[in-house]
């Protein structure tokens, strides 16, 4: 138990509650219409929600007014994806006020994290992506600097993860942003957004080209703010989401010409805009209402951005000393080409003051390596949806070519390596080469990343502008990530350091004076030790399966994807189960977990899936396997799942093929709750090594560098693997012998694909994989030692908050001022 709060502090959270009890009160009345007896929690969630919603709009209206007061350059963040969860507690946190309002409920007969429980997931990404926006926005508020998240309001989220047997099946999953407490619509500052049409040539009466759109559709965008409070509830920045509606403008024309049925379509064509998130983490080629939703995005975002500048009353050549556009990814990358077209065409600059106002404006973050996840549009497409747009790429793409041809003369490959347009049978725009041109700022989200940006992704760009590429390492924020998800661990550390770790995650450091204090290595075990059963009445309570909290916990949650390699993981569970079931061999008590998505139309990933679940089955209803191994695929994996899991987990999986996980985030929640990590050199992990020791880190596998050259040299053989492990013989041959599988033939694609092409190298791994799984368990042995190594990395893990990378990208690359 943590110890009470000293005297004055209980005195003050008794009175706070008093308040919070009596808005309770009369939010349930006034509000709801209804009396506490007849209230149910999902109305005591409304009303408690209300009650924050109070305190966090004098927040706003606070920051904003300040911010009036002393106009500074402030970051727009754009982002197709902000993955926030769920926001109730965390506001709570935020405003100090989670004890008394706890205090308040109970006081009512009510628990608090009960109601909190019924809050639904605001779900709007796909995963780390989304995610990471999500970290950024709060540190920019916990930062107090100047900023606002731009994104799309989804009424669809990522869908709901359900399971016919070992299939997953994806359900709707709509979140009504209408109704939440957390958003306020802003109807009142909606602004029109074009598409399609054809561009009309005039000239000025000076003989300038003055080009005219005339847009063939338009529709509206609505601004939806959703307050982010930063920790200590001084300021509260926006994440502004926009959701598109029909435009009157239009439909009138259409219903002048008398086509009502045409009109009634149109109407719910556009409003199909922000209907759904596409659920995919790499791009549908093609898809003409994704491209439409990132134009979307753009032209309401810098509508907005345009808007808040004119209030300076500067001319618009000093955009970049009040605004700085961060592209998270190259998903709202148009918004060059959108703010050369209203520089140019509307407040008519000439096109080089144009072009350096853009790039000092805009800034690019990268967050995949590979190729097939790369951006590209048709031209045929862009050509329809955006033709203003299609003619400013083309100009662009001249001038820079013609700079390149400067450069490396007739070296004609080198040229068409940096072109906006790839050419082939279909013509593409390569949306990265034009967030490169476009931004001042190129940046990777981890150093191993950022070198192989610059070395293998585009290294012609690199030669011809090094200065612009830069790192930037994720972080996540502290305050969902530990003091939300892991409070007695956070208990722990305010008593033992003070406070303060929680906005300067830097003092974890002052746990190192411990790691031979007994006493509290034994309170962390502790700690992890109820969250592990809670974890396990969590397992117990939805699906209905028995884990054992005194087991190991093997955690691996993430996106299913091949990269990421959870197919390797269950070979190696395979491999342990081969050795308790047909070896005779004792193993010590493990639970692996896994838990993730798979994209609908991902076949791949989709079969991967259903082999965990299968051999969860197999395996956990093999009298042979009680007590010493089980396997659990926990359903929908969101971000509340996460904070559910995350502080259960003893060890963490972050096995990528070295050179393919851009960073990885959930590497650093994991460790910074205390899990040790079995990890390749891939990523965000080489950094977390650097920082725990290479003895506090179960480090294996090929080397980026070597899958590299073997990638270029084609001279990687799986099979070769295969004749060298009898292990691996083994495992592979109970993928088709029909041990797991209910559907005949159903995992033969998969032995086949790993041994003949294994494309992520999982066979080369395997042994060394397996290798370092066994001096884990030997160390989990000693249980004294283990929680000290835990101990000792999250000491040297403050760098991983998501304040250190937010303070790089304001000082780096937005160059904002100092809070
Ligand atoms: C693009 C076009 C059309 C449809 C979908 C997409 C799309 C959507 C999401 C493409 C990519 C994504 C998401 C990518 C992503 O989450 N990348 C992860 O970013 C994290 C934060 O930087 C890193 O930690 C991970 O390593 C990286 O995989």
């Amino acid at each position: 138990m943590p110890d009470l709060p000293r005297n004055a502090e209980s005195d003050q959270i008794v009175q706070d509650a008093a308040v919070i009890q009596q808005e309770l009160a009369s939010e349930l009345k006034y509000r709801l219409a209804k009396v506490p007896e007849r209230a149910t929690e999902d109305d005591w969630l409304v009303a408690i929600c209300m009650v924050v919603r109070r305190r966090m709009v004098t927040a706003l209206l606070a920051t904003q007014q300040r911010q009036r007061a002393q106009p500074a350059k402030k970051v727009y963040y754009l982002s197709m994806e902000f993955l926030v969860g769920r926001s109730l507690v965390s506001n709570l946190l935020s405003l100090g006020m989670l004890d008394a309002a706890r205090m308040a409920m109970s006081n009512m007969g009510l628990d608090l994290e009960r109601i909190a429980d019924r809050e639904h997931d605001a779900a709007l990404g796909n995963g780390g992506l989304g995610r990471l926006a999500a970290c950024f926005v709060e540190s920019l508020s916990t930062l107090g600097l100047p900023g606002m998240g731009c994104g799309i309001k989804y009424d669809y989220g990522l869908f709901r993860q359900e399971f016919d047997g070992a299939s997953q099946v994806e359900r709707a999953d709509f979140w009504d942003g209408d109704h939440s407490p957390w958003v306020i619509e802003r109807a009142d500052e909606s602004c029109i957004v074009n598409l399609y049409g054809h561009v009309e040539e005039h000239h000025a009466l000076d003989g300038a080209y003055r080009p005219t759109w005339v847009p063939g559709a338009t529709l509206l965008g609505i601004p939806n703010d959703m307050p982010i409070i930063g920790f200590g509830g001084r300021t509260a920045n926006l994440l502004r989401l926009y959701s598109a509606r029909a435009s009157e403008v239009l439909d009138m024309g259409v219903f002048n010409a008398g086509d009502y049925v045409r009109a009634v379509q149109h109407q719910i064509s556009t409003e199909t805009i922000s209907k759904v998130l596409y659920p995919s983490d790499e791009p549908s080629q093609g898809r003409e209402l994704r491209l439409i939703q990132e134009y979307f995005l753009t032209a309401c975002a810098l509508h907005d951005i345009l808007r808040e500048f004119s209030d300076s009353g500067l001319p618009i050549e000093d955009l970049p000393k009040r605004a700085a556009i961060q592209l998270n990814d190259t998903h709202p990358t148009l918004v060059i080409a959108e703010l050369m077209r209203l520089l140019v065409d509307h407040y008519h600059l000439l096109w080089d003051v144009a072009w350096s106002v853009t790039q000092a404006t805009c800034s690019y973050t990268n967050h995949t390596l590979l190729p097939e996840a790369l951006e590209r549009w048709p031209v045929e497409l862009l050509t329809r949806v955006l033709p203003r747009h299609m003619q400013i790429i083309y100009e662009i793409n001249s001038r820079m070519l013609e700079v390149a041809r400067q450069r490396w003369g007739d070296d004609d490959a080198r040229v068409a390596a940096v072109s906006l347009i790839e050419e082939g049978p279909t013509r593409h725009v390569r949306m990265a080469h034009l967030a490169i041109v476009g931004s001042h700022s190129i940046n990777g989200v981890a150093q191993l990343h950022t070198e192989l940006i610059k070395q293998s992704l585009v290294p012609h760009f690199y030669e011809l502008m090094p200065e612009r590429f830069n790192n930037k390492t994720n972080g996540i924020t502290p305050r969902r990530w530990l003091a939300q998800a892991n409070p007695e661990l956070s208990a722990l550390f305010d008593e033992t350091l003070g406070p303060e770790w929680v906005v300067d995650l830097e003092r974890l450091r002052g746990l190192a004076r411990h790691v031979d204090d007994s006493a509290l290595v034994q309170r962390l075990a502790r700690i992890k030790r109820a969250n592990k059963e809670r974890l396990a009445r969590y397992v117990h309570g939805t699906m209905g399966l028995v884990i054992d909290p005194a087991s190991l916990y093997d955690v691996q949650i993430k996106r299913i994807h091949e990269y990421k390699r959870q197919l390797l993981h269950i070979l190696h569970v395979i491999h342990l189960y081969l050795r308790l079931v047909d070896h005779g061999h004792d193993i010590a008590p493990r639970t692996h977990l896994f838990a993730g998505k798979a994209a609908p139309g991902y076949a791949a990933a989709k079969r991967i899936i259903h082999l965990i679940r299968s051999v969860a089955r197999t395996i956990n209803s093999d009298p042979r396997c009680r007590g010493r191994l089980s396997v659990v695929f926990l359903p929908d994996y969101k971000v509340t799942l996460a904070e559910r899991i995350i502080p259960a987990a003893d060890v963490s999986e972050q096995i990528s093929t070295a050179g393919t996980e851009a960073s990885g985030t959930g590497n650093m929640k994991l460790a910074l709750n205390g899990a040790l990590t079995v990890g390749t050199l891939d990523g965000a992990n080489i950094e977390i090594r650097d920082c725990v020791g290479p003895e506090n880190f179960y480090a294996f596998g090929l080397l980026a560098e070597q899958v590299g050259a073997m990638r270029r040299d084609g001279s990687y053989r799986p099979s070769d693997c295969v004749a060298a492990s009898p292990a691996l013989r083994e495992v592979l041959a109970t993928l088709v012998d029909g041990r797991f599988e209910s559907d005949r033939g159903m995992y033969v694609p998969l032995r086949d694909e790993l041994l003949h092409r294994d494309h992520y190298f999982h066979l080369a791994d395997f042994d060394a994989y397996a290798d370092v799984h066994g001096a884990i368990a030997d160390d989990f042995k000693d249980e004294r030692t283990w929680h000290r190594k835990a101990l000792h990395c999250m000491t040297h893990l403050g760098h991983f908050s998501s304040d250190r990378t937010v303070r790089e990208y304001a000082r780096d690359i937005w160059k904002l001022a100092h809070a």
